[in-house]
């Protein structure tokens, strides 16, 4: 009998403390929208206790917004590369305990020494994936209206004369000023990364030339809009175009959405993991990171959302149609014809957000 007793304590300690944990673990993630398989998570709490408190965004500006104001309650956010510069110099983020992710192993140098130029020795960012800014079409409602229009050029959005035959079937861009300027700074054959007020202003121009044609500036919207054929033309993100392109096939309704890198040039863009510096939860946000570096994870959410990702070790589980699609990981002929960004500083940031509303207020 006394035995008994002295083997059930213990279990029934054993028990208390695993409810209790897991009744206290918790882990507050913003990411972008549609940018994780939601198994992942399933499955994450289910291994670790850890719950996951899941918001999502659609722009980098509301990440910044917050991050600045502080007392977000996020531990684990997801910017883009510049994005991660400017909150490095604010101070809003931690430094990553590299020791505390060991799944770092897996990264993939090729990205890696590329983000060094936003954050010196990765030291507070870890890649999760990247992309390109392109342009989605409904392939029918488009050649109905234009049977040779250019479909592989910005022609398709920045000249007035084409992009007005496809008003009528309707149009969206992303609403960021931080791709659209530098699309159409590419567009006039000036540096897309250009720092220069009196560039910018002609790229303005440039937008607001074409605002008549634009149905909607929304940054995710237009993934169900293209899918269900409400729209026919997109600038958005790759992964989100083929979202977009999967949903239309799976629906058999007969939309056929395809994606381009137009042959002018186009952005390719970072995300990256990184915990703010008044994370509540930062051990649970190692835990979380460290679990989505593992190689069949990052797997599963690149053949979810369309995108690469930045974990060489998880390329050899990625469904052959991504691996081989350009679009997405783009052959050195397509490489060559994408360009990156880098911060804005404050006072360009200002006349960059000025232009951006004045385009869409239409003035
Ligand atoms: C995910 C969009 C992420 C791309 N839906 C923007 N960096």
């Amino acid at each position: 009998m006394r035995s008994l007793v002295l083997k059930l304590v213990p279990l029934a300690l054993v028990g208390f403390v695993a409810a209790a944990s897991a009744e206290d673990k918790v882990v507050n993630i913003y990411n972008w929208s549609d940018y994780i398989d939601p198994a992942m998570l399933e499955k994450f709490t289910a291994e670790t206790g850890i719950k996951v408190v899941y918001d999502n965004y659609d722009n980098n500006e509301i990440v910044e917004t917050k991050l600045l104001a502080g007392g977000s309650g996020y531990d684990v956010v997801v910017p883009s590369a510049p994005n991660v510069a400017r909150q490095i110099q604010a101070g809003t983020i931690a430094q990553i305990d590299k020791a505390k992710l060991p799944n770092l192993s897996h990264m993939w140098p090729v990205i890696t020494d590329r983000l060094t130029a936003y954050d010196p020795g990765n030291e507070h960012a870890v890649n999760y994936m990247w992309g390109t800014v392109g342009i989605g079409y409904n392939v029918a409602k488009i050649k109905e209206r234009m049977a040779d229009a250019p479909v592989d050029s910005w022609d398709m959005i920045f000249k007035p004369e084409i992009v007005a035959k496809f008003k009528d079937c309707g149009i969206e861009l992303l609403d960021t000023p931080e791709e659209l300027v530098p699309a159409a700074l590419n567009y006039l054959k000036l540096s897309p990364d250009s720092k220069d007020p009196d560039e910018i202003a002609k790229a303005g121009e440039l937008l607001a030339s074409i605002k008549p044609f634009i149905l909607k500036f929304h940054s995710s919207d237009y993934i169900d809009a293209l899918a269900n054929g409400d729209i026919c033309l997109a600038v958005g993100y790759s992964g989100d175009v083929f979202i977009a392109k999967n949903r239309a096939a799976e629906a058999k309704a007969g939309v056929e959405v395809n994606y381009v890198i137009p042959k002018e040039g186009a952005a390719m863009w970072f995300d990256s993991f990184v915990i703010p510096a008044d994370a509540p939860h930062p051990e649970e946000a190692y835990v979380f990171i460290d679990y989505m570096l593992r190689p069949e994870v990052a797997a599963a959410n690149s053949n979810f959302v369309f995108y690469a990702n930045g974990n060489k070790d998880s390329q050899a589980l990625i469904s052959k149609d991504i691996i081989d699609d350009p679009a997405i990981y783009p052959d050195e002929a397509t490489l060559g014809r994408l360009y990156m960004t880098t911060p804005y500083d404050a006072k360009i940031q200002k006349i960059v957000t000025r232009v951006w509303t004045k385009v869409k207020s239409g003035g």
